[in-house]
């Protein structure tokens, strides 16, 4: 039950300085972050990452978008990572996202949606061994796992 999910805060969350409010959102619900760190995506990456993408008309403008400017890649784990972090991420048509969700509240855009995350358990797999290596990813204990991890769950 415990699970790990690679999340990327795009170029238009740094851009409006929304790094914080956004990482927030996810240890408020008692995710742990376990992976953190700035990066330049390139054409190369991109076109791994978004393989189920590159035959789209807008595949030309996500590339652009996402190597352009630097991104937030952060891992987070904890109970049902993949489902609940999809949640409060929101559908990826942002106007189409509900209020409370981190699309729904900060964007109104289908490609200018802020954040990526992994959207099952085997992408997650294989989204975190894309950027992160093993050394990157930290193993802490949270003081609030008590009540996170409940017996009867
Ligand atoms: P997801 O990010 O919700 O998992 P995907 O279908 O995997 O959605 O698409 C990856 C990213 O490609 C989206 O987050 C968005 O930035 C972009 N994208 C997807 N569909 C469209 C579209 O129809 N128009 C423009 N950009 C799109
Ligand atoms: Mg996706």
């Amino acid at each position: 039950m415990k699970e790990r999910t690679l999340l990327l805060l795009k170029p238009d969350a740094l851009h409006r300085g929304l790094i914080g409010a956004i990482i927030s959102r996810f240890e408020n619900k008692g995710f742990k972050v376990v992976g953190l760190k700035m990066i330049h995506i390139t054409k190369e990456l991109s076109k791994e990452h978004y393989s189920h993408l590159v035959s789209k008309p807008f595949y030309a403008d996500l590339e652009k978008f996402m190597t352009l400017e630097p991104v937030v890649a952060m891992v987070v784990e904890g109970k049902e990572a993949v489902d609940v972090v999809r949640l409060i991420v929101g559908p990826t048509n942002a106007s189409k996202a509900e209020g409370g969700t981190i699309r729904g509240d900060f964007s109104n855009s289908t490609s200018r949606n802020v954040i990526h995350a992994s959207d099952s358990k085997e992408t997650a797999v294989k989204e975190i061994a894309r950027f992160f290596k093993p050394t990157e990813l930290f193993d802490y204990k949270l003081s609030s796992e008590h009540y996170l991890y409940a017996s009867d769950e």
